[in-house]
């Protein structure tokens, strides 16, 4: 009787531990999902993709990035190795479904006034119509912004024969308010050129503002119905510090350099940009789409490789942040790819940073 006892306190014994070490299994595997999502996995591993223009559109995510490609020009100021040459569309069911590659939507030898350096686009829907926005350097080596259309979100986009009057600059994004205004906003310092239109026209020899002065703020401007022309005059948004100062162009790690997103949450505008040389992508708020907007800190730290650039979009009652680095290149500057993570507004509105890499 008493060695029965015996054999019955071992056998409850292994079980217990059967059951602890199963439970602590479960836990591990929790934890390692936890400290590496796939989210943060390139989401497209075929082509190298960047600057990740997210948008809903019928209910699916579709994303229009940029389509980098191998070259051998070398790295300089001006982006010249960011030598782009067609455009690809995407789209996902949801965030966990496959990335569906629609193909080449959009090439550069169909639109007549471009000459090179397809760089980052955006996509708007209105008037049943999509609108594929996109910036690239003309016969004069000067950057304007272009749009083509379709009548899916999947293209392909035919091209208006013309850039947009009065475009310059590059990275083009187009926010459409609750009242169905849509707004363009634009720019990039350096290769982007913003500095050589300070007066208003292209000067190849203009320099940006000197370091104690307001650094460049983005550009905006409302599009006509048509959604093809601006409506008035373009406005430079003013970025303040929480003291309402202007930031000034020494300040590297706030002052916007490009990639310019903007998205509406609980009432409130959020411009968001790339810091350029120190990597960040930070916000700014305002109750008022053309600014001004005050300062309220970083989105993501810096990822692999140089450039970075984002959106940020709503699905199905969660945000998303849509980025790239250069992971999949093994840190090429030029061969980036796109990821997403999700995003959260803290109670007070603020964002909360996401570290890519955590
Ligand atoms: O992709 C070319 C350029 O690199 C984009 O226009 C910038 O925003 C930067 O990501």
């Amino acid at each position: 009787m008493l060695k029965q006892k015996k054999y019955l306190i071992v056998f409850l014994y292994f079980l217990l531990i059967i059951i602890l070490s199963f439970i602590g299994c479960k836990n591990m595997n929790n934890k390692t999902i936890d400290k590496l999502p796939a989210m943060k996995e390139p989401l497209i591993t075929h082509i190298y993709t960047a600057d990740p223009s997210a948008h809903v559109f019928e209910d699916k995510i579709y994303i229009y990035p940029s389509h980098d490609i191998e070259n051998d020009i070398p790295f300089s100021n001006d982006g010249a190795q960011f030598d782009m040459r067609d455009y690809h569309v995407f789209s996902m069911e949801n965030l966990e479904s496959p990335v569906i590659d629609h193909g080449e939507v959009l090439n550069i030898n169909d639109i007549p006034w471009v000459k090179k350096q397809l760089w980052a686009p955006d996509a708007a829907f209105k008037n049943n119509t999509y609108y594929l926005y996109f910036p690239a350097k003309d016969d004069n080596g000067i950057f304007h912004i272009g749009v083509a259309i379709s009548d899916k979100p999947s293209g392909p986009f035919i091209p208006q024969p013309e850039p947009i009057p009065g475009s310059y600059s590059i990275d083009p994004t187009v926010f459409i308010d609750d009242d169905n205004q849509a707004y363009m906003y634009f720019g990039g310092i350096w290769g982007g050129q913003l500095e050589k239109w300070i007066t208003g026209s292209f000067n190849k020899d203009a320099k940006g503002p000197i370091e104690s002065e307001p650094a460049l703020g983005p550009k905006v401007v409302k599009m006509a119905d048509n959604m093809l022309e601006f409506d008035g005059e373009i406005q430079e948004i003013k970025i303040l510090d929480e003291n309402k100062n202007t930031i000034t162009a020494a300040d590297n790690n706030r002052r916007f350099f490009e990639a310019v997103w903007v998205h509406k949450y609980n009432g409130l505008y959020y411009l968001s940009y790339s810091t350029g040389d120190t990597h960040y992508i930070v916000y700014a708020t305002s109750n008022n789409p053309t600014g001004p907007f005050i300062f309220r800190g970083k989105i993501l730290e810096p990822v692999t490789g140089w450039t970075t650039h984002h959106s940020i979009v709503k699905f199905k009652g969660k945000w998303y942040l849509f980025y790239h680095d250069s992971t999949l290149s093994g840190g090429i500057t030029h061969l980036r790819n796109i990821k997403y993570a999700e995003l959260n507004h803290n109670p007070d509105g603020t964002i909360k940073t996401i570290n890519p890499y955590k």
